[in-house]
């Protein structure tokens, strides 16, 4: 992503980006990537529908009109829609059972008690921004398509998920190139009522702040295996927590198979390890439990050199930005 020169700052001759301060600053960070949007990837299965275009442009305007504040206007998903979603739904939801960490599925539950969810309904996306806010603290706003890495983390850091509405093409219910509201539904947002995981991912957007192109780089990169495709030790057995995982059926029973390697979650080597973006993951880290993730990653960000640290207000929502001497 390349920025105006004017986003690059300078102070005491150290040049870093813009970056938000305020929880309002958040309506700025909407710098999309557009590798797998249907208008332009020839391998998305809705490139060759004009109809599917035009409808996950008239629910992408919802976000580009949104600003911090509003209520998230609700959509009438149609028929078809609603069947690709009871189509996911019911196949992962078996899966959940054996396959999920209890913090997915102690929320999952209380979604399906609290939020709307089930097979015949997909939840709006201010229903569950309420439901997450009283957990957790965290919010949603709705976001037209995958998102930079720089935009995306930074909302972290202010307890925001940016949170795509439109659903996948309805040819291929099981697979996206690109995020949709099933991977964040049913892959993030049960995660996020938890409470040490949700301090973990605020952690990883207020370590990005203002960060160089190479750290948001590796942030990305953790965030990817842990976040996206993270494992973790249950009584004795290993559970999927990342949301990639978590809304692909088929990565979900293969993460969790004798197939793939896996290793001990180490911030140092995942932050570093290359990834897939197009077929299952070569290497899954696994850890002890989410407040050792939480403790190993504030290690590894005390070495991520920035020429000042941040601190959040939660009574204002905002950065306090701090010199370091
Ligand atoms: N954008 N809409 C959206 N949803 C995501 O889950 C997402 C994103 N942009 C980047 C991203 N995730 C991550 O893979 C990291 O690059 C931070
Ligand atoms: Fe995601």
């Amino acid at each position: 992503i390349k920025r105006n020169a004017e986003d690059v700052k300078t102070t005491k001759e150290v040049k870093f980006h813009w970056f938000p301060k305020r929880i309002a600053d958040l309506d700025r960070c909407h710098h999309l990537v557009t590798k797998f949007d249907p208008d332009l990837d020839q391998d998305h299965p809705g490139y060759t529908d004009p109809a599917y275009r035009q409808r996950r442009k008239m629910i992408g305007d919802i976000a580009f009109r949104f600003r911090h504040g509003e209520t998230i206007p609700r959509v009438e998903y149609t028929e078809e829609e609603i069947g690709t979603w009871r189509e996911v739904y019911s196949t992962l939801r078996n899966l959940y059972t054996t396959h999920a960490c209890s913090e997915y599925l102690e929320a999952f539950h209380l979604l399906e008690r609290h939020c709307g969810y089930s097979a015949d309904n997909i939840p709006q996306l201010e229903d569950v921004s309420r439901f997450l806010k009283e957990r957790t603290g965290f919010q949603l706003r709705p976001v037209a398509g995958l998102l930079s890495a720089r935009d995306f983390l930074a909302s972290l850091a202010f307890r925001v998920f940016q949170c795509t509405q439109y659903i996948r093409h309805s040819s291929s219910p099981m697979h996206s190139p690109e995020p949709d509201c099933v991977h964040e539904l049913l892959g993030h947002v049960p995660m996020l009522a938890d409470r040490t995981f949700a301090q973990f991912s605020q952690n990883l957007g207020l370590a990005s702040l203002g960060a160089s192109d190479e750290d948001i780089e590796k942030l990305s990169t953790l965030y990817w295996f842990t976040v996206e495709y993270g494992l973790c030790k249950q009584n004795g057995e290993v559970k999927a927590y990342g949301a990639g995982l978590l809304s692909s059926y088929g990565e979900l029973v293969y993460s969790l198979s004798d197939e793939p390697e896996t290793r001990e979650f180490d911030p140092e080597a995942a932050a570093v390890q290359p990834y897939q973006d197009q077929t299952y993951q070569p290497v899954y880290f696994v850890s002890e439990s989410f407040l050792n993730a939480k403790e190993q990653f504030r290690t590894y960000v005390a070495g991520i050199k920035r020429p000042f640290s941040v601190r959040y207000d939660p009574y204002t929502s905002s950065i306090e930005v701090l010199d370091n001497p």
